[in-house]
């Protein structure tokens, strides 16, 4: 058979490796063969998980940035400061966890699907037309977060206006003034040429972007057990391999953004200026709870305790 695979991203860009490395696991290791669908191919996020919940593609990658409100608890990946930069810790953290691998399936299970894998894309940062360094500076600049509402509580702790918007309208957004920033990986920043209608970028350590990978549940179940099984395989091959590929991606696209606009600021805030928006970080994880009871709260304690074994197990 042919299976139909929609990603939120372009061929040569995080989604689009770990989709093609996939793809070629599964024509490798099968007789079937992989159909990939890049983004906007097929619509906006929002629309592949449609198509996938209805059986219409078999895989599709959607960032929990855009599952919260199919999956309150997918929003866990908002509470800001939870998830730590250094890329061993988070590949161990994801390849080992509880909550990832236990946890989060049966509630994706519940939306009929089959979580296959989550893994990093890399620290976020936020790009503006001005700079900043505190929330105060924060105060009435727009900006665009994807379509999450724990997301949207963030950027209201963190003093700004939140404007969550599909990918789509980002860029159009920017340069008609709309919205006066938005974050993302350092990657996508360079590729989809943020560094056009903004002319700062801020690294405040707030977060790792996180992505997940799943099938249709109905598809997945009526597989012989040997296609479930390269499948599984294929997700576990594909993971290697993107956490592999992103070994010094953040910084080569840095590169790349400062030889196309030698004049784009790039600042790190300083621990002691990062303070004012850790502190904001309790404030959002209440309402997390507040949103999610009882299993949003398992969710959070499972991974505050998985992140302390991945913190462990990579320091020793
Ligand atoms: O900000 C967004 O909407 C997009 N960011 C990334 C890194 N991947 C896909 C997503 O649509």
């Amino acid at each position: 058979d042919t299976w139909r695979y929609a990603f939120e991203e372009a061929l040569d860009e995080v989604q689009g490796i770990y989709a093609q490395k996939f793809k070629e696991e599964i024509e490798a290791n099968t007789d079937h063969e992989i159909q990939l669908f890049p983004y906007g191919t097929l619509g906006e996020s929002a629309d592949i998980m449609e198509q996938a919940q209805d059986g219409i593609l078999q895989f599709v990658d959607q960032s929990p940035g855009f599952t919260g409100s199919l999956i309150p608890e997918a929003q866990v990946f908002f509470v800001p400061y939870l998830l730590p930069q250094d890329t061993e810790t988070l590949a161990s953290f994801f390849r080992n966890s509880k909550a990832i691998n236990e946890m989060f399936p049966t509630l994706y299970a519940d939306q009929g699907l089959e979580l296959l894998t989550m893994f990093p894309e890399g620290e976020v940062a936020i790009t503006t037309k001005e700079p900043f360094k505190t929330p105060e500076d924060l105060d009435e600049v727009k900006i665009r977060t994807m379509t999450n509402p724990l997301l949207v509580e963030s950027y209201k702790a963190f003093g700004a206006t939140p404007t969550p918007l599909p990918w789509g309208e980002v860029y159009g957004a920017l340069q008609t003034n709309i919205i006066q920033g938005q974050e993302n990986p350092m990657f996508f920043i360079e590729s989809t040429k943020m560094y056009e209608v903004t002319d700062y970028v801020t690294r405040i350590g707030h977060n790792n972007f996180t992505t997940a990978v799943m099938a249709n549940k109905d598809f997945f179940e009526d597989l012989s057990d040997e296609d479930r099984q390269a499948i599984r395989d294929a997700a576990d091959a594909a993971f290697a391999h993107i956490i592999d590929y992103q070994k010094g991606l953040t910084e080569a696209s840095v590169e790349k953004i400062k030889e196309a606009k030698p004049s784009m600021t790039f600042t790190t805030l300083s621990e002691e200026e990062r303070q004012p928006f850790k502190d904001a970080a309790g404030e959002v994880e209440a309402k997390f709870l507040e949103m999610t009871g009882d299993s949003g709260k398992e969710i959070l304690d499972q991974m505050k305790e998985d992140l302390k074994t991945a913190e462990d197990a990579t320091q020793s």
